[in-house]
């Protein structure tokens, strides 16, 4: 386990791992409202939230994040309120895109955490787009991208990681190897580990266990500090595992049969839980504590964003064009 010894770093696993509790409690109310049609769609995320809030937890607030649809719990680590992730699953009148997205393509400009892309590994140029302009403008803010191990057999992966390089740019590109990228395992991705494909770009490349939060945390932090130094990019390989399905439409029973069971030794929340034992700031008493505390908070939140109406139709054609064209109009005339 990765060492953590200042007052401010502890504080910050505590934090973080109420984050961890939110993330899953969340999660798991998703995917359950899905069975029950209550929603149409998710990408869960359990199993990934140690290298997410790992991660932010070594970020400052005005870096820029560049994420995938499995980074709820990396949203939730930045404050963003679990309603806004609600209400874009259900594409209600709250919802910032007003329904238009399909479900867990989230975004908050006032987090720093850019809108997702379906694409995969499209968010990662966009990463190194916008390191450039900080770089070019001078900023101490950095950015970091998110991806899962299958992302990286795109076009998008390689030429990003080559500018990156080439550029010396303040960006951490984070990969969240669950293992899956939907039924293909990694070893049918690529024959390399994934780490070792940053030394053909000519930066540090670092493998961590993923499931522990202060492995992922250490080695974001050493990133970050590079970064902010003019030191270049780093590239990480977290290894994790996806202990649900690809989405609320895939059966993995279908095609794996290993598992990472709730509560097992690998699940990220019980190594979080022995970390924060072992550091005497929670016992088990406080630790439930939270746990209940936080279905709560889950369930009151989803019924109050479930009794928000659906968007009303005229927005569809609203916030694309500053003025609206005179075939919107026309459109629009037909509707009302
Ligand atoms: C460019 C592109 N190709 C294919 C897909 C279809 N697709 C959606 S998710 C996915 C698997 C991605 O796996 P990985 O990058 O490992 O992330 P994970 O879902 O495992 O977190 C694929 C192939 C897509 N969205 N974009």
């Amino acid at each position: 386990m990765a060492e953590i010894t200042s007052q401010e770093e502890k504080q910050k696993l505590v934090k973080a791992y109420t984050a961890m509790v939110l993330s899953r409690t969340l999660d798991k109310k998703i995917v359950n409202a899905q069975r029950q049609g209550r929603v149409g769609f998710y990408t869960p995320t359990i199993g990934q939230e140690a290298l997410q809030i790992g991660a932010a937890m070594a970020l400052e607030e005005n870096d820029l994040i560049y994420g995938y649809y499995r980074d709820v719990p990396l949203m939730i680590s930045r404050g963003v309120p679990i309603d806004l992730i609600i209400n874009q699953i259900m594409g209600n009148s709250a919802d910032i895109s007003k329904g238009r997205q399909m479900p867990s393509h989230y975004g908050s400009r006032k987090h720093n955490f850019m809108s997702i892309q379906s694409p995969v590994a499209t968010n990662l140029p966009l990463a190194v787009g916008a390191a450039y302009s900080l770089k070019y403008r001078k900023k101490k803010n950095i950015v970091l991208t998110t991806f899962g191990e299958g992302s990286t057999s795109t076009p998008d992966f390689h030429a990003a990681m080559n500018m990156a390089a080439v550029y010396n740019l303040p960006v951490i590109f984070l990969c969240e190897n669950n293992g899956w990228a939907i039924s293909l395992p990694v070893e049918k991705q690529t024959k390399v580990d994934i780490w070792k494909k940053a030394d053909a770009y000519g930066m540090p490349g670092t493998r961590v266990n993923g499931n522990d939060i202060l492995e992922t945390y250490a080695a974001v932090r050493t990133a970050a500090k590079n970064a902010r130094e003019g030191k270049g990019p780093t590239l990480i390989d977290a290894i994790s595992f996806r202990m649900g399905p690809h989405s609320t439409s895939d059966d993995p029973t279908k095609y794996r049969s290993e598992s990472v069971p709730e509560g097992s030794e690998k699940d990220p929340l019980t190594i979080a839980e022995a970390a924060l034992k072992a550091l005497k700031l929670m016992d088990d008493k406080m630790l439930e504590s939270i746990k209940q505390k936080t279905v709560k908070i889950v369930d009151d939140k989803f019924d109050e964003c479930e009794k928000i109406p659906p968007p009303n139709p005229v927005t569809a054609f609203e916030q694309v064009y500053s003025e609206q064209t005179w075939m919107l109009k026309e459109e629009v005339g037909d509707i009302l």
